[in-house]
């Protein structure tokens, strides 16, 4: 961890230049002050998968110093958080991560001033003494009994969460087929719809589930929750603590996720969102790498959406980055990712949605365009930098985490070849 010194000695070193920066912007737009508030509210959860490098199927190379438990993933969270104030939350996944002290992850927590965010449960793989396998799907399958063996881990995943103070349980699937004749649609449909209803009515009052979706991968033929509307049919279907949840990378290419966003907002069923980029698919790259523009888009749509309905930004949704770390260094990818959310949000908050309103009704489209690229082409990160200042983090947090070295300080206390649970 940091001392309040360190951050401080950083700070001072670039505050002439802040200032000048922040000073600029701070007088060409109407309310910096209260992109500063929201931004200070709004925090990104950090799952406990991401802390470790990721891999793919051909190979993974490991950075050295990853965390080898759930108490180190979280120092590494509470680490992130005292560099942006903006991770102030983490998501488990189970049995990657399994609380077996509950009250000792708690006070952890809290010492780093961290909330649960959702709880994600995993049958898309076997588990060692497993007694039955989800090769051919789990809430889908044939088998009632292994449909039964699904929804029991469920159950047992919001157990954990009670204990620690999460209300949200996400629930991916990797249902669906990777040849045509393999299964029948309507059943598969069926018997996952039966098992999602068997978990929701053991959810407590006050939790939501969310039902994420994803065009394909790991079965490339058909995939059970496949899209929005796979999803939005589960959703509706369980009831009013169902909702759909977005993940960035789990569209077919080009599909228009901002839309998405927006309908299912206006449908009331958005409930939470995982951040990340992709060139093709599901590529898990740090957020706002490749496509920023659609970030921003999509945030639009976002602030948009929650504003007409009423819900709070900060709390009312589920907000998570899910990335894979390979060949960055994960520590360093996430500041990247909660930095291109914040930047995405502040754009988004900067639209002059009144103006926008009225090129719509006028059909003036060229002015539309201004008025969003006005928003997106002004630089706000010194925007982004004063809401930190104000709240005791790094005026670059990655900048303070190479100048204090802390990725060779995680190697000489945790040493070179340790590998974080996960995929
Ligand atoms: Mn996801």
């Amino acid at each position: 961890m940091l001392n309040k010194s360190q951050i401080d000695a950083h700070n001072e070193k670039g505050l002439a230049k802040h200032k000048k920066g922040f000073d600029y912007v701070s007088g060409i737009i109407p309310d910096a002050e209260g992109i500063i508030k929201k931004l200070t509210d709004f925090q990104v959860a950090i799952p406990s998968w991401a802390l470790g490098s990721g891999g793919t199927r051909f190979g993974r190379f490991s950075g050295g110093g990853e965390p080898s438990t759930l108490e180190e993933k979280m120092e590494d969270i509470g680490l992130l958080h005292q560099l942006n104030r903006s991770s102030g939350a983490v998501s488990l996944h189970i049995p990657w991560d399994i609380p077996t002290d509950a009250k000792a992850i708690k006070s952890l927590a809290a010492d780093f001033d961290l909330k649960f965010d959702a709880m994600n449960s995993n049958t898309f793989q076997d588990q060692k003494d497993q007694k039955l396998s989800y090769k051919f799907g789990s809430m889908q399958h044939v088998d009632k009994g292994v449909r039964q063996q699904a929804v029991d881990h469920n159950i047992e995943v919001i157990k954990y969460g009670q204990e620690l103070g999460s209300n949200s349980l996400t629930v991916w699937l990797a249902d669906g087929s990777s040849f045509p004749g393999q299964l029948n649609f309507r059943n598969a449909f069926n018997n996952t719809l039966e098992s999602l209803q068997s978990i929701y009515s053991a959810l407590p009052d006050d939790w939501k589930i969310f039902v994420e979706y994803k065009a394909f991968e790991p079965n490339f033929y058909s995939t059970t929750v496949g899209d929005w509307g796979q999803s939005l049919l589960y959703a509706n279907k369980l009831g009013e603590k169902a909702y759909t949840l977005v993940d960035l990378g789990h569209h077919l290419p080009n599909a228009n996720i901002e839309q998405i966003v927006s309908l299912l907002l206006n449908e009331r069923k958005l409930g939470g969102f995982h951040f990340n980029d992709s060139k093709y698919g599901d590529d898990d790259l740090t957020v706002g790498s490749i496509k920023p523009y659609q970030l921003f888009l999509i945030f639009k749509e976002l602030v948009e959406g929650m504003d007409a309905r009423g819900l709070n930004h900060a709390t009312d949704l589920g907000w998570m980055i899910d990335a894979s770390h390979n060949i960055k260094d994960p520590l360093e990818d996430l500041l990247q990712s909660v930095e291109a959310i914040n930047l995405a949000y502040a754009q988004a908050l900067l639209v002059d949605s009144k103006a926008l309103n009225e090129a719509q009704l006028n059909n003036d489209v060229a002015g539309a365009q201004e008025i969003l690229q006005d928003a997106y082409r002004t630089d706000l990160r010194p925007v982004l930098a004063e809401a930190r200042l104000r709240e005791g983090a790094a005026l670059s947090p990655l900048g303070l985490f190479r100048e204090q070295k802390i990725r060779q300080q995680l190697i000489g206390k945790r040493g070179e070849k340790t590998v974080a649970t996960g995929l």
